[in-house]
């Protein structure tokens, strides 16, 4: 499914406009290769320094709070897996408390994918405003076919 929306006011100094209560937000945040610190020796990851982990999540956390005004859903791509996510939320909900913002609550949601890099995509839902029935990956096994044509003419 792929959706493509327009906001009805322009954005404003790079951030998304406060949600009015009868409104519901969705955003989309490409995480760009978040792993975690542990060197999975199964996959092609990359083991971040502890540091490095801590100062990713901060960076995050701040977009997601004063940026995308904490949506509902928000879709994430290119995190490591579960713990990681689950790593998100509590940093995100332990912020937002802590810096006097509603707490969003958020719930992580990840299925393991294919990648051989280990990224997969994922869900954080502010489960205040959301009740999640069921969450199943589509295709994982399915194999894409895809035959390419040569415009070059032969010599
Ligand atoms: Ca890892
Ligand atoms: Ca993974």
């Amino acid at each position: 499914m792929l959706l493509h929306l327009r906001p009805r006011w322009g954005l404003r100094s790079g951030s998304c406009p406060e949600a009015e209560s009868n409104q519901f937000t969705v955003a989309s945040f490409n995480l760009e290769r978040f792993y975690d610190t542990t060197n999975d020796p199964n996959i092609s990851d990359v083991a971040l320094t502890s540091t490095a982990f801590v100062n990713r999540l901060n960076k995050l956390s701040l977009s997601v709070r004063n940026v995308l005004k904490c949506p509902d859903i928000l879709g994430v791509e290119e995190v490591e897996n579960l713990p990681t996510l689950q790593a998100v939320a509590t940093k995100i909900n332990n912020d937002a408390i802590a810096s006097g913002q509603s707490n969003p609550n958020y719930q992580a949601y990840l299925a393991e994918g294919n990648d051989v890099g280990g990224i997969d995509v994922g869900f954080l839902v502010k489960t205040s405003r959301v009740v999640v029935a069921d969450v199943t990956q589509v295709g994982r096994m399915r194999r894409m076919s895809i035959q390419l044509q040569s415009t070059r003419r032969s010599e």
